[in-house]
């Protein structure tokens, strides 16, 4: 639903702004929205007589939150695990899968064998999927292309549907994501031969808006890492990391130190590194489904993040590979039933410190000023959002119409 400007009337709202109200709820609410902004919120019988004239809106006494911002995907990919997944599950170690074409490699390949209208195709299904639940803003990583053309291929791909849904999209260069088959054995000179040079090239034409890296023993270094973070630093973008997903390499105290936006995965973290994340404002972005898909029994430290003030952000992390998650409410409730997050935090972690992880601030919250991108829920609690497994309680989304 989009119109200019409206009044939504009956209803209740979560507006998630940082307050000592549960969810910054406001019952009884009335939202005003002007030319694609929320220009008023309150109690209804607060509205201000200058919005009399406008359209109104009766939402049925049904719930309304930010729209919902998935902060960390890799939905754009070519071809599936669901090999690799039966493998497992038969027995086979991560080696025996690795040694018959499996993992990172085998996505690389469909991806680079893939045409830019076919990886268009495959994610548009997946993010109408997204969409359906209330996402309004998604992030979009490379990663699978890991040589010049397939990674810029990747992005253009990602900014493509933003242009055809009505989605907003934020891309992340993740060319540091693993070093591919024919430079096996030789990371430092895929980092200086395609990665950065590739960097440079997404970033003259528009395609990036944060760099990421894997930083991990199957992966890359934290010095290595570094340098690429310092080519995003010299091209002024923001940056994030996978971080501590497996073991502790201090991939979160560097992405801190760069002031990273977020560091993301986190189960290994220690709490020093959740204290340098805390000194820097670095998001903590949780992805329970790689844990869950992964068979992980190292949860995140969120009592050192509660405990040091660090923001908690949910996300799919939508993969072929380690979390085949296409849900965000199921996000939600992962992040709730195994690592004990209350259904606030989930809510604040898929709308104001998802936003936040992205750098946006102009959207995870329902205040004047935001964007007018927002969710419609027939619910009567925000808890039943985090609560419910499978279920997709979604009524609409509402995206006021910029001028
Ligand atoms: N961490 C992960 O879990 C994924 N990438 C990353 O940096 C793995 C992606 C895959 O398995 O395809
Ligand atoms: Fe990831």
């Amino acid at each position: 639903m989009t119109d200019i400007n409206q009044t939504l009337t009956n209803l209740t709202v979560a507006t998630m702004a940082q307050q000592d109200i549960a969810y910054g709820m406001v019952e009884n609410a009335a939202i005003v929205l002007e030319q694609g902004r929320i220009s008023w919120v309150g109690p209804l019988a607060d509205l201000p007589g200058i919005y009399a004239s406008y359209r109104q809106r009766d939402l049925d006494g049904r719930l309304v939150t930010p729209g919902l911002v998935d902060c960390h995907t890799h939905i754009v990919h070519g071809g599936n695990r669901a090999a690799e997944f039966e493998m497992r599950l038969n027995g086979a170690s991560y080696q025996e899968i690795a040694r018959a074409g499996g993992g990172i490699v085998s996505t690389v390949s469909s991806t680079r064998n893939a045409s830019r209208d076919m990886l268009l195709a495959e994610a548009l299904r997946r993010v109408d999927v997204l969409i359906a639940q209330g996402v309004t803003t998604i992030e979009i990583k490379s990663g699978y292309g890991l040589d010049r053309d397939t990674e810029l291929r990747m992005l253009r791909v990602a900014r493509a549907i933003g242009e055809h849904r009505q989605i907003r999209v934020r891309t992340s260069f993740l060319g540091a994501h693993a070093t591919p088959a024919e430079y096996k054995g030789r990371d430092d000179a895929y980092i200086d031969d395609i990665c950065i040079p590739t960097l440079r090239m997404a970033h003259e034409q528009g395609l990036v808006d944060a760099v990421d890296g894997f930083c991990e023993g199957i992966a890359f270094s934290p010095d290595q890492i570094a340098r690429v973070f310092e080519v995003a630093r010299d091209l002024r973008l923001p940056v994030k990391l996978h971080a501590e997903q497996l073991s502790n390499l201090g991939g979160a105290r560097l992405a801190a130190g760069f002031g990273a936006l977020s560091a993301d995965h986190l189960e290994y973290l220690d709490e020093e590194g959740v204290m340098a994340m805390a000194a820097a404002g670095t998001v903590a972005v949780i992805l329970p489904g790689a844990f869950y898909t992964l068979g992980e029994t190292q949860a995140p430290p969120i009592k050192a993040f509660r405990k040091h003030a660090v923001p908690m952000a949910l996300a799919t992390d939508m993969n072929p590979g380690s979390s085949p998650l296409n849900s965000l409410l199921l996000a939600m409730n992962m992040g709730c039933t195994l690592f004990r997050l209350t259904p606030q935090e989930a809510l604040a972690g898929v709308t104001r410190h998802a936003a936040r992880a992205l750098g946006l601030a102009d959207v995870g919250t329902v205040e004047p000023g935001k964007r007018a991108e927002l969710a419609v829920w027939d619910v009567q609690h925000p808890a039943e959002l985090a609560y419910r497994i499978g279920d997709n309680p979604l009524h609409a989304r509402i995206i006021g119409t910029m001028p």
